[in-house]
């Protein structure tokens, strides 16, 4: 049987600082690497732009682009079918309001996508101002929610009646969420039933 022979203590001296250099080359290394190759890590160290939606935090503009109707109907659509049009004859305020006739469900009105403005979980709060062009519908403002394929609606707004002599006020407060990816979201006016034209303006979500 082979007897190890003792290591001199220089030897061992040796070893023992090559064992520290090797662990503090390790120490200095790694984190060096998981820097500059590791997304996670690189992530940490980059200044990616944040939009203050993605914090739910108070505070924000209105969500609706030309909400007050000054920009003709930029930024707006029709759910469904129907025309949507500038309307300087009335106006709650400024110069102009959004008009939308011609429509054949209940559910067609002036409509905004939204989709890409949404934090999900956050509370938000609607305001906007409707006048009938005839009749006295009950008008309310919903969104419609698409995520993992499956759309569901959100009640923004109590339905109320409004009127064609004056503009009514139409406000409320719900928390929208939603579970999977969200894919589209679409913030639109309709009425509880019948196909009344009707106008909004100041429209406000945020
Ligand atoms: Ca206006």
């Amino acid at each position: 049987m082979r007897v190890r022979p003792p290591i001199p203590g220089t030897l061992r001296v040796r070893r023992f600082l090559a064992w520290v250099t090797a662990v503090l080359c390790a120490a200095v290394l790694v984190p060096a690497v998981a820097r500059a190759d590791n997304p996670i890590v690189q992530h940490i160290y980059t200044a990616d732009p944040v939009n203050w939606w993605q914090f739910g935090g108070a505070g924000g503009g209105n969500l609706i682009a030309n909400g007050d109707g000054e920009s003709g109907t930029a930024g707006w659509g029709v759910m469904g079918a129907g025309t949507l049009s500038s309307n300087a004859a009335v106006a709650h305020g400024g110069a102009a309001s959004l008009s939308v006739t011609g429509r054949t469900a209940s559910w067609n009105g002036p409509s905004q996508d939204v989709t890409s403005k949404l934090a999900n979980g956050r509370s938000y709060t609607t305001t906007l101002w409707v006048r009938s062009q005839g009749g006295t519908p009950t008008v309310k403002a919903t969104l419609a929610l698409t995520a993992d394929g499956t759309t569901s609606y959100v009640s923004l707004t109590p339905g109320t009646a409004v009127n064609p002599d004056g503009w009514t006020r139409l406000t409320g407060t719900a928390t929208v969420s939603w579970s999977g990816a969200l894919s589209g979201a679409t913030f639109y006016v309709e009425t509880a039933s019948g196909t009344d034209g009707f106008s909004v303006d100041d429209v406000s979500l945020q």
